[in-house]
Parts: structure tokens; sequence; C-alpha cells
């Protein structure tokens, strides 16, 4: 009996010792597993009672009782003490200087995208976007585009159903802006349209800036100012171009404007095809018969249109070879930009 109660009485001391020492949560479960888990200190000894002398069995008990209740005691006082520690001092160093996140850019298409909308903005258009699944009465009918018309052909268009394309330019979103009112109009409609074309200069979907201005007194060279400013804005100041005679059904007459070549100056290279010159819009004087499906007077008004490739035009900026790198997502490609 003088040795069990000699043991519990050293068990005690080391226990309340470890108790009041932990220095945080995880410390003090030890402890607790330690003196007074299944396998711990006090329930070992506890069971030692049965070898004691039966008269002493009752008293050693109660001591035993009396000592875990203490302990148990002990390890909730000291629980809050901590617990309430941890609330006034925080563990996290809130001084420390933030982890930088790598920052992110605009990709290479919307920085020239923004780029080209913003210069017409500066001139007073409007941007207007619409529907990129189109009724063939858009995108082709109300274009003045004929029936036989090689755009019109299932291997050029993507068609939903009969009446239903994927639009294969912006152009149906100036229709709609002139059906639903009378001029001035000065709008650009920026968007994707899709193709059925996939080599390293074209793609099945790609990104059109398409322009229309229609009023009283527009002619012809109000459309060469305002493409004249435009390249000069968007390629540098003294950047040489020309206007080509060119056809479309929706204009007429029609002009592309070219560029002198960016990689060769103008002495002819594989870029220009030995040409010396690049094209990078099309353009003309709106055709009446367009005129005629929205029901302006073709007598009274007269307008100027135009459309512009937007890949194609970073890729000239930049000396991008292949457009299908644009659509990649590959970091080593987008973070150069
Ligand atoms: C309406 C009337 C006329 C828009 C025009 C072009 C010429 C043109 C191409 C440039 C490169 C398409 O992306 S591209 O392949 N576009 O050459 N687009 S005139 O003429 C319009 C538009 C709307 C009502």
């Amino acid at each position: 009996m003088g040795d069990f109660r000699e043991e519990l009485e050293r068990t005690r001391k080391e226990a309340l010792e470890a108790i009041e020492s932990a220095e945080d949560l995880v410390h003090l479960e030890e402890v607790r597993v330690r003196f007074l888990g299944r396998k711990g200190r006090l329930p070992l000894l506890l069971r030692t009672i049965r070898d004691l002398d039966p008269t002493e069995r009752p008293s050693a008990g109660q001591l035993g009782n009396a000592i875990r209740e203490e302990l148990e005691a002990a390890l909730g006082k000291r629980k809050l003490e901590l617990e309430k520690g941890r609330l006034e001092r925080p563990s996290v160093d809130v001084t420390l200087p933030g982890r930088p996140l790598p920052r992110g850019s605009l990709h290479v298409v919307t920085q020239t995208l923004e780029d080209i909308l913003s210069i017409f903005v500066s001139m007073g258009y409007t941007v207007v976007s619409g529907p990129e699944v189109e009724l063939d009465y858009y995108n082709f009918e109300a274009l003045n585009i004929p029936k036989d018309h090689p755009a019109r052909d299932m291997q050029d268009t993507f068609y939903i159903s009969d009446q239903v394309v994927l639009r294969t330019h912006t152009s149906p979103v100036q229709v709609r802006t002139m059906e639903k009112g009378p001029p001035p109009v000065q709008i650009v409609c920026p968007g994707k349209v899709y193709r059925h074309d996939s080599d390293p200069t074209h793609s099945p979907m790609f990104h059109q800036v398409e322009g229309l201005v229609v009023d009283k007194g527009i002619t012809f060279a109000d459309l060469k100012g305002t493409l004249t400013v435009f390249v000069e804005r968007i390629f540098g100041p003294s950047t040489p171009l020309r206007f080509r005679p060119s056809f479309f059904p929706f204009t007429e007459p029609s002009a592309e404007v070219d560029i002198q070549c960016v990689l060769c100056r103008g002495s002819g290279c594989a870029l220009c095809g030995q040409s010396g010159w690049l094209e990078i819009l099309g353009s003309g004087m709106v055709d009446p018969a367009v005129f005629g499906f929205v029901d302006y007077d073709p007598e009274v008004y007269s307008g100027f249109a135009f459309g512009l490739g937007v890949e194609r035009i970073a890729m000239l900026r930049h000396g991008i070879e292949d457009i299908r790198l644009f659509y990649e997502n590959d970091l080593r490609f987008l973070m150069q930009f």
C-alpha cells in the first residue's frame, strides 16, 4: 500500500508539472494522453489496486479517483488559458509582406482589339455588338450576297440549319443597327466570326472589326481620310499605304487598303509575296441595294464601310507567323505581350 500511495503521489506531481508547462494545445493533449489516456500512467496504476490487500482497496480507489478529478480539472484550466492566449497572441505575423501573385495581362488579340476600337471611338464612333449565331437573311441576303456566291457554300460557312449560320462577318450587326433607326450612323462592330478555313493564316474562328458611316453627303474622300488616319495610328505615322480597287457584293466602289510590307519595307519578300505590300483591310461605299433592305433612301443618304481581321493586324504588328498560336494558351507565347 505504501508503494502504491508513493507512486500515486509521484504520478500526480509529474502530471501537474507537465500540465503547467504545456505550451500549446497540442502539447497539452499529449500530456492528457500520457497520464489519463486508456493506457496512460494513472489508469495503469489504478489497475494495480486489485493486487492490494482487500481491506486497503476502497481507500486506494477513492484516492485514485480524487487524483484523476484533480488532474482533469488542471487540464481543463490549462486548456482555457492556452485558448485565451491563442486569441490574444495571433500565431501569424501580420506584419510580414504578402506573397506576390504573378500579374496577368490581356490577351494580345484583346489588346489589339482595344487599340483598334479606341482609335475609332476617338473619332466619334459607337461600339455595337450582335449575335454570333445569325439568320441567313442578315448574314447574306440583306448584304446583297447572291444565292450562288461562294461564301454561302457549305464548304465556307458553318450552317446551324437551312436559315441559320455562324456569322461569317460582323456586317449583320450593321444591318440590324440600320433597321433600328434612321441615319446618321457611325458605328464599329467588333466580335468573333466563323469560316470553314484552317491554315497558318486562317482560323475557323477569328475576330473582326467592321465599321459603318451613313449620313447625307458621305463620300469616298471621307473613307480615304478615315482609313488613312486609322492606319497611321495603328502602324505608325509614316506608314506608306495605298487604296487598290476591289469588289465586294455590299460595297460599290470597293477598295482594299495595303500598307508597305513591315518586313522588307517594300523591296519584296516571302511575307508580301514579293509585292512589297500587305493587305490589311477592305472597304467601300455602301451599295445602294443594301440601303434598300433597311429602308434608307439611297437618293438622300450615302455611306462607307470597312472590315478588318484583328488577328491579322496583331500578326503584322508583332511578327507572329502562325494564327494558331493565339488560341493554344501557351504562356511562353502569351507572356511576350
Ligand atoms: C454593311 C455594308 C457594308 C464591310 C466591309 C470589307 C469590305 C472587307 C474583310 C477584311 C478582312 C473581311 O476579316 S476579313 O477577312 N472585310 O474586306 N468589309 S467592306 O462592309 C459592309 C458592312 C456592313 C451594312
